[in-house]
């Protein structure tokens, strides 16, 4: 075998995982190839630019391009190791929520046009358990190889958004693979960037399950605080008091209700294992319309409170899906305030992530002026700017506040 920094990796996707990745072995030393099929993204990627919000990003990727290690292209090129890092959302079919697996079909067709003997493919998206063994059949059905010429394996991707470098680096990461050889083989080339962490060798099956599991273990969590707050909301006493209460046990450690879960991966990937499981995955499924229900149960709180008077102007602070970003994906707060703006109320919002004076069709004011001009306040997310204003916030009479940012216990 070449020396393991002599290998040519190439990353099929430069989105959120894959760009981050690629920037990531090119300054551990690798030789590394970034490609996507979408040609907006190369372009800019060529102008030296990165298309995608994440701390430190563009300093870190144009150190990687000075060093010669990194280059990106639109077409793909033969190499000694592939990483698939493409999206895997769900889609919905007769009701049932389902990984839509077209992403990593077509990025696998692809793969097997440039495959060689001796190769190794690593699929990072998230995926349905026994997807490596279908990545698998692809690669030997569209190269003309047979599957024991080549290594495969299941290597996910673990980064929160917004700590992605960081969590490169210290988290610990899992391989799961059919063949030793193959897990050994990835072992060895994550070494080299999992400076801080331990790396585990597992099966595919088991790997794959450990993703979605992580996620799942989170949003049942979430899902349980969020049952709470509705229930403490009858009895009339605050869920954040109790939360913190409870927490006090040394085996308790309960999470933080909120608006609802939104993102593209604790509001996605339980799905994944309740698609093959419909009779066995009871908490799991339930968890997930526990907090897919939230924002609706807040919208009736709102309206309640209102008394459905239609002439109160409400602001809604936070649309994001979650603290400190600008991502909008499956975003709770978003679905409140475009519920309430289909039933007609006026609604404004206060977004300070995203610099835009509109967002979906709802008016995004500086916080200042949001409070100046509304009679109501939803509080949806604990953005460090709405922490910093909790004075002035408070100073409204009526405030509706799903995170417990105005009561801290
Ligand atoms: N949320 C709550 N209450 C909480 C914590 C979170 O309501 O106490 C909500 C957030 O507001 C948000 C949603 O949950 O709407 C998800 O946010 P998150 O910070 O829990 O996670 P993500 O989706 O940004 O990233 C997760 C991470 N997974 C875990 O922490 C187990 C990350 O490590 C994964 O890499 C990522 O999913 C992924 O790509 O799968």
């Amino acid at each position: 075998m070449k020396n393991i920094k002599g290998l040519k990796i190439t990353i099929i996707g430069m989105g959120y995982i894959g760009l981050p990745t690629g920037i990531t072995f090119a300054r551990a030393g690798f030789k590394v190839v970034g490609f996507d099929i979408n040609k907006n993204v190369i372009e800019t990627l060529k102008l030296g630019k990165i298309h995608i919000v994440e701390p430190d990003l563009q300093e870190a990727y144009e150190e990687a391009l000075q060093s010669g290690n990194l280059k990106v292209t639109a077409k793909l090129e033969k190499s000694d190791v592939y990483i698939i890092a493409v999206p895997t959302p769900f889609k919905k079919n007769e009701n049932k929520k389902i990984a839509d697996l077209s992403y990593v079909e077509s990025a696998s067709k692809m793969v097997a046009e440039v495959l060689e003997p001796g190769n190794l493919v690593i699929l990072e998206s998230t995926v349905p358990p026994k997807t490596t063994k279908i990545m698998t059949d692809i690669l030997e059905e569209n190269s003309g190889l047979s599957r024991d010429k080549f290594l495969t394996c299941h290597c996910p991707e673990r980064v929160l958004p917004g700590k992605i470098l960081y969590e490169l680096e210290h988290n610990d990461r899992i391989i799961g693979a059919e063949k030793k050889e193959a897990g050994n083989l990835a072992k060895e080339i994550y070494k080299e960037i999992v400076k801080k962490g331990e790396i585990y060798i597992t099966d595919d099956i088991t790997a794959e399950m450990a993703k979605l599991v992580e996620n799942t273990y989170r949003d049942v969590n979430i899902a349980f605080a969020n049952e709470l707050s509705v229930i403490c909301d009858k009895l009339g006493i605050n869920v954040f008091e109790l939360i913190k209460l409870s927490n006090k046990h040394p085996r308790v450690n309960i999470l933080t209700p909120g608006a609802g879960v939104g993102g593209h991966c604790l509001a996605v990937d339980p799905w994944f294992i309740v698609e093959q499981f419909q009779q066995e995955a009871n908490v799991i499924r339930e968890a997930r319309l526990i907090n897919d229900y939230k924002p609706q149960w807040i919208v009736d709180k709102v309206e309640k409170e209102l008394d459905f008077n239609k002439n109160k102007k409400i602001g809604i602070l936070g649309l994001a899906y979650k603290p400190d970003i600008d991502d909008l994906r499956e975003s709770p707060s978003m679905e409140i305030a475009l519920t309430l703006k289909e039933k007609d109320y006026d609604i404004y919002a206060c977004e300070p992530n995203i610099i835009s004076n509109e967002i979906n069709g709802i008016k995004n004011l500086s916080l200042e002026n949001l409070l100046n001009k509304v009679d109501y306040i939803v509080i949806t997310l604990a953005h460090k700017e709405f922490i910093e204003n909790i004075d002035k916030i408070k100073r409204k009479s009526y405030i509706f506040d799903c995170i417990g940012l105005t009561k801290k216990f």
